[in-house]
């Protein structure tokens, strides 16, 4: 840390933008809060530099530069502005297990579990363990490196709706990568100019020079002292020893999700992990829908579907978290607090998503994916390279085709600017957001779960959210193709105690009116065939055919022709999903099947999983529905 730079925090309580300090007389300095939340990190964290993010392009193309020097990126010549990272084997996702909310009190942040044993929704530190181990990682982790100052905004600058973050890192990778994820640099500082409140953020790979190891592929981390933290009553996070993702964009899941659910309880509005899309029927009428699926559960690809059904159209307003508040007519309205996708590479192809494959076509930073001897990249799911190409793996390894291991990791994503989707909404910016219709839960369910299915109501459909499960995938650590509940999706994401949460979706029933509410509905792409273990559906572009079901729902009554009463919700109809033109034919009947036996063991897990996960915590409404469930299934 230059002597200079910490007389200029010191004297003034700003810091200088740009790369080294002879340019520091003639920039901007940072507002005071800003100012006061850098210095501290400097002061803690001990860098050689500071460097003021300011979002320019030429400020970007450095950052890759400096980057390629060093060999933590590669360009892609076959694209324009496209970038191939490998990271380091052992810091390829989310780390669950290392992943905290600090509180004072356990109980605000999870329910405390019967018996002793571990809460699966959330991990609490305590006030005291965590300063501990803040000690033990942060003085002079950026010790030789430069600390970036990146101001951010969730959301449109300048939306209501919008919420603010400031995040120090040592990782140019992480500068890169926020620069297409969120609204970054001086337009933001702007706004902070003005005394906004915003989230402080720091993280650190926990790497300082000169290093006392070698790195692995040149990817900086520390992953025996991975922690990435979160207090929510002092609106801060302080993640280290991860590069990746939402471990280190910490605009992403902690900022968007972790911290907003409890920024959004404390105001009155919801934080959601879930895409929002527009569909416009034939007539032209259009309709807005958000969705929540847990990781790897097939949010990005329905937020960009092509829709197979003739004069439908689909359009992607975002493809991962929802911000939504009930407006003062009492229609919920939703925006996209995010600037582009972090979408999963592997499946994705030009048959399952191709909006998908024109967004991410340049300005691309690809992570973890295959390369081809053309300077492109590969992953499974898309065709063979063509002869006389040849492909290097995740590891950097020569890969053929028919190999046992894996060309891309399970986890490779691609991080791409959401204004370069060619369906993205007109209104995907809108200040005041799109108004919502229909909210869906869904999730990897091979048994049991139909196709679709739409609650009685409100209080019905927050139950239906609770009781949602799905087996585990890539996304996070967990092996293996464990059922897992991920209520609402958000398991690894509550901000604060799922209790309150369920409390807190219940009471939104009073904000809304009455006739606006949005319909819920529950979806399953992934049953299967219990003999031949195929997907009993082909998902991707045919789930038009689902959200048509849907789109007509919620202009109609309960009752209505195309929905008949079960035991677990309103289901179609014979014949109410279109399946005209469906090739291969599907067996509508398996899919729509709901099988007595599966879901009076279904009720009893789940009474078993909300009694030892929620406890006296759970919302009288949600025990009366689960009895109301019993008693139907029963029957
Ligand atoms: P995160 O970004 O981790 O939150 O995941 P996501 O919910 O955005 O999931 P994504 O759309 O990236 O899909 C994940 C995986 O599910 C990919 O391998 C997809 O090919 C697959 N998938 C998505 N939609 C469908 C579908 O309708 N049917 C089937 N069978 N697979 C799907
Ligand atoms: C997920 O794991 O749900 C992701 C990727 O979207 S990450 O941003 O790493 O959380
Ligand atoms: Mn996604």
């Amino acid at each position: 840390m230059s002597c200079m730079l910490l007389g200029v925090l010191r004297r003034h309580g700003s810091v200088g933008a740009g790369v080294g300090l002879r340019s520091l007389a003639s920039v901007p300095s940072l507002p005071p809060s800003v100012a006061d939340f850098v210095k501290g990190a400097v002061d803690e964290c001990k860098p050689s530099n500071v460097h003021v993010v300011t979002g320019t392009a030429e400020e970007t193309a450095t950052i890759l530069a400096g980057l390629e020097r060093e060999g933590m990126v590669k360009r892609l010549p076959k694209y324009e502005n496209c970038w191939l990272a490998r990271t380091d084997p052992k810091d390829v996702a989310r780390v669950e297990s290392k992943t905290v909310i600090v509180t004072k009190n356990h109980r605000d942040t999870v329910p405390i579990p019967a018996g002793g044993a571990k809460s699966q929704l959330g991990s609490w530190m305590s006030e005291s363990d965590w300063q501990r181990a803040r000690e033990e990682r942060f003085p002079g982790c950026m010790t030789g490196r430069t600390m970036y100052v990146i101001p951010f905004s969730m959301g449109p600058v300048g939306s209501t709706l919008s919420k603010y973050g400031v995040q120090v890192t040592d990782s140019p990778y992480v500068v890169a990568s926020m620069g297409v994820m969120t609204r970054m640099g001086t337009p933001v500082l702007n706004k902070l100019a003005e005394g906004v409140e915003f989230v402080r953020c720091q993280h650190s790979l926990g790497r300082p020079l000169p290093l006392t190891a070698p790195l692995v592929n040149s990817w900086p981390c520390n992953p025996d002292k991975v922690l990435i933290s979160h207090l929510p009553d002092t609106r801060q996070i302080l993640s280290f020893g991860s590069g990746y993702g939402g471990n280190s964009l910490l605009g992403k899941k902690c900022f968007a999700l972790r911290i907003a659910s409890r920024i959004a309880k404390d105001e009155g509005w919801l934080a959601e992990h879930m895409l929002i899309l527009g569909i416009t029927n034939p007539a032209g009428v259009k309709r807005y829908v958000a969705a929540a699926f847990p990781s790897a559960c097939g949010k990005t690809n329905l937020a960009m579907m092509k829709p197979s059904l003739p004069g439908w159209k689909v359009e992607c307003v975002g493809d991962d978290i929802a911000w939504m508040k009930f407006d003062s007519h009492g229609k919920l309205r939703a925006i996209n607090p995010e600037n582009g996708f972090f979408g999963v590479a592997p499946g994705t192809s030009d048959k399952t998503n191709p909006y998908a494959m024109a967004t991410i076509a340049k300005n691309t930073v690809f992570t973890n994916v295959g390369e081809t001897s053309d300077g492109g990249v590969w992953w499974e799911g898309l065709d063979a390279p063509p002869a006389g190409v040849t492909l290097t793996d995740w590891h950097g390894k020569a890969w053929k085709p028919g190999t046992s291991t894996l060309c891309a990791h399970p986890n490779s994503r691609f991080c791409a600017p959401a204004g370069q989707c060619p369906i993205i909404d007109p209104l995907w910016e809108s200040e005041e957001g799109v108004p919502i219709d229909a909210i869906i839960f869904g999730g990897r369910r091979p048994e049991g779960v139909p196709l679709v299915y739409e609650s009685f109501n409100w209080q019905h459909g927050v139950f239906v959210g609770a009781a949602m499960r799905s087996e585990a995938t890539a996304a996070a650590e967990h092996k293996g193709k464990v059922l897992m509940n991920d209520p609402f999706a958000m398991r690894p994401f509550f901000g604060y105690n799922f209790g309150d949460y369920l409390a807190h979706w219940l009471s939104m029933q009073r904000r809304g009116a009455a006739t606006q509410l949005p319909r819920i509905f529950h979806v399953n792409w992934f049953r299967k065939d219990p003999s031949s273990g195929a997907f009993l559906w082909p998902g991707f572009g045919e789930n038009a055919r689902v959200l048509e079901w849907i789109f007509r729902r919620c202009g109609r009554q309960a009752e209505d022709e195309a929905a008949r009463r079960s035991a677990i919700g309103w289901l179609p109809v014979d014949g109410a999903i279109d399946t005209k033109g469906l090739s291969g034919g599907v067996d509508m009947g398996a899919l729509l099947d709901v099988p007595k036996t599966f879901w009076q063991q279904e009720a009893r897990e789940l009474r078993a999983y909300f009694s030892q996960q929620v406890g006296a915590d759970l919302p009288a409404q949600v025990e009366a529905e689960l009895r109301a469930l019993e008693d139907r299934v029963h029957n």
